[in-house]
């Protein structure tokens, strides 16, 4: 760090002071609340207000990333004609994939949950977030400045914006469609960005079906010293 390095100011940080039974309480409730969460396929058409997805994407953005880099961008695309293009693209890959791309042993994986090359929903949903990695920042001059952990930055985003849509009362699906990089043409991405997750943010169909599977208990995923 030479000399002229520029070093925020800091601040006080403190939180209220917590019981340990308040301790115990919110923990409990809140891994409750966060049980509930469901990746869901089958949604509603109901509008969702804009003001709505503002939120959760600033609450996304609260996550912690690589030298406060955030290096993210969230595109939301709520016009109906480019959520067919989407959908009509991402069917095409997908077709492919399940089709003859994806090994036997994914497809067995895969089978239990009943999902397949079509992908109705893009369209049907009010509104899709798709959330890009920035693998670098443009310099004024258009050179590469670096960005840290960025995948695990992004990850920690994308964790935070599930929570967020459950926490208001939405469902979502964190959408894969492989390879992704007809987003990047769809949305006219600059070559910083990379497709990183397709999020369709919407009230669930009132038939909506999610498979009946439980998650693994405390002792299969954690390990104490
Ligand atoms: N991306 C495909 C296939 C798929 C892969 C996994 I791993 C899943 O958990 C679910 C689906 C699709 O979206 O259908």
């Amino acid at each position: 760090m030479s000399a002229e390095t520029p070093v925020y100011p800091f601040r006080a940080y403190q939180r209220p002071e917590v019981s340990e039974a308040e301790l115990l309480r919110r923990s409990e409730a809140f891994y409750q609340h966060l049980a509930q969460r469901r990746s869901v396929r089958d949604f509603s058409n109901r509008h969702v207000p804009r003001a709505v997805i503002e939120h959760l994407i600033l609450a996304a953005g609260t996550a912690p990333s690589g030298a406060h880099k955030q290096p993210w961008t969230f595109c939301v695309v709520q016009n109906p004609d480019l959520k067919r293009q989407i959908r009509v693209a991402a069917e095409q890959e997908e077709k492919e994939s399940y089709g003859h791309r994806m090994p036997p042993e994914w497809l067995e994986d895969l089978a239990p949950l009943g999902t397949d090359w079509q992908k109705p929903f893009l369209e049907t949903v009010p509104w899709l977030i798709i959330v890009f990695r920035r693998i670098y920042e443009p310099r004024p001059d258009g050179s590469p400045r670096n960005n840290y952990y960025v995948n695990e930055s992004v990850g920690l985003a994308a964790g935070l914006l599930l929570a967020a849509i459950h926490e208001a009362g939405l469902v979502a699906l964190t959408h894969t469609p492989s390879p992704m990089n007809f987003l990047t043409k769809l949305l006219d991405r600059p070559k910083n960005e990379r497709p990183f997750l397709l999020i369709p943010v919407g009230y669930p169909a009132p038939d909506a079906q999610v498979p009946d599977i439980e998650r693994k208990p405390l002792a299969d995923i954690s390990a104490w010293y």
